[in-house]
């Protein structure tokens, strides 16, 4: 059942309030498969449209430059102090406005400008953040590639080894947006140890998987740690950063500083690239990291892998290739490089169909970036909605009829729609539906 809110929007707004509603109903009778999408709580959105909004609070808890913060000391120590229970890291910094200033953070606190940085480039499964040339972090940064195996679709750590060894980079930044397999962040430490360079682990796309013990955990092996809060964990749209204290190499890298590791990050997110921290977004992190460390979270956790096992084990059974295979994360790739449709066509007429994806690259893809052969898929979504592995069978079906129908796609897409619409019916939509 659809929960009636936002009583005083509804009154003094209808144009926006019909937009959110419109939303909702979209959200509620669709099948959202966006990787990096999930839906947030009530808790989560109640804390972020709380009137935290309304308060300035540059600086840090105990030092700010506004008075009146007392509560929002409170606050922000509580989100850091729940983040650093959950997480188990050394120290934590929630002021980030979302995944690509904290990634920007990090850059800004311990790199200069010409440095050498490892990333994947995002026409192989990376981030923006991670050296692409559009972005700041290839302008700015000397980005040196590194990314899957064309054939296999997995990172192969020898020769990550030697690239490393060759380049001497400064960063290396692990961590991907369509990556299906687990990371071996030991690995990478090892590497990032032979070569004198910072790791960094971007865990935005897994971290309910870390918390669920489903996939390794990079803190123990990283230098720092960025995440979103939003995507699988379910928070509000903003980011975090998790840091060792010390710097490792404060003598070779910064020896004129006096600050460590943990200041420099600290520094850099305030007063460098931001100014006032958004509380009300802080105020939604601390109550999703609060959720964050209950068994029912680490159960979603889990499923979220297994339903996409299961998702990706009909669909081959249904003879629909996955790239690389399989899957040990929370998304696949359909792999389209055999078909006369592009992964663009294919995400449109899901769409039309009422199965919200994107279009992406496969490895080995020889279409162009803006139409590819591939479509990512991500379960989180689902199964925060409360799917198991059995309606993964139900979704598959419904994927594959679009695939085989995607010549004619109209005349089927009512039915399929319709059909969607009534099977998320029976399921609970955190935040839309109770
Ligand atoms: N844009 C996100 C994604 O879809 O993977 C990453 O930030």
């Amino acid at each position: 059942m659809s929960v009636e809110r936002y009583s005083h929007l509804k009154a003094n707004d209808p144009e926006v309030y019909e937009l959110i509603q419109s939303q909702a109903k979209m959200e509620r009778t669709t099948l959202k498969m966006i990787a990096s999408e999930s839906y947030a709580s009530f808790d989560v959105l109640e804390a972020c449209g709380s009137v935290f909004t309304n308060k300035y609070a540059e600086g840090y808890p105990g030092a700010r430059y506004y008075e009146g913060n007392e509560f929002a000391d409170a606050l922000e120590n509580l989100a850091i102090a729940r983040g650093k229970e959950l997480f188990g890291c050394e120290h934590m910094n929630v002021q980030p406005y979302s995944g690509s200033p904290a990634n920007s953070a990090v850059y800004r606190a311990l790199l200069n400008n010409g440095d050498k940085i490892m990333g994947v480039p995002v026409s192989d499964g990376g981030h923006l953040t991670h050296g692409w040339k559009v972005s700041f972090s290839g302008k700015d940064y000397v980005q040196i590639p590194y990314r899957p195996n064309q054939e296999t679709g997995r990172l192969d750590m020898a020769e990550v080894r030697q690239i490393a060894l060759n380049e001497r980079p400064k960063m290396i930044w692990v961590g991907m947006s369509a990556y299906p397999f687990k990371l071996d962040y030991a690995a990478f430490a090892e590497i990032a140890e032979e070569v004198g360079a910072y790791l960094v682990a971007d865990i935005a796309h897994i971290n309910a998987l870390i918390i669920a013990g489903v996939h390794p955990d990079p803190v123990p092996y990283c230098d720092v740690v960025t995440s979103t809060a939003h995507k699988m964990l379910r928070g509000p749209r903003a980011g975090f950063i998790m840091s060792k204290l010390e710097d490792r190499y404060h003598e070779k890298y910064h020896p004129e500083s006096k600050w460590n590791l943990a200041q420099l990050i600290d520094r850099a997110v305030f007063p460098t690239l931001q100014g006032g921290p958004h509380l009300h977004a802080i105020a939604g992190m601390a109550t999703a990291f609060k959720y964050a460390q209950t068994a029912e979270f680490k159960a979603y956790g889990a499923q979220i892998v297994k339903n996409a096992q299961a998702l990706c084990a009909e669909l081959e059974a249904l003879g629909r290739p996955i790239a690389g295979g399989g899957t040990e994360t929370h998304l696949f790739l359909l792999d389209f490089r055999k078909e006369d449709f592009t992964g663009k066509d294919a995400s449109q007429a899901l769409a039309k169909c009422g199965i919200i994806a994107n279009f992406n690259m496969v490895p080995g893809d020889t279409r162009s970036p803006f139409k590819t052969s591939g479509v990512r898929l991500g379960t989180a979504a689902l199964t925060s909605a409360g799917m198991k592995e059995a309606d993964m069978k139900q979704v598959a079906a419904w994927i594959d009829r679009v695939c085989r129908n995607i010549n004619d796609i109209d005349s089927v897409a009512p039915t399929i729609r319709a059909e969607i619409a009534e099977f998320c019916g029976k399921f609970t939509f955190p935040g839309i539906t109770e």
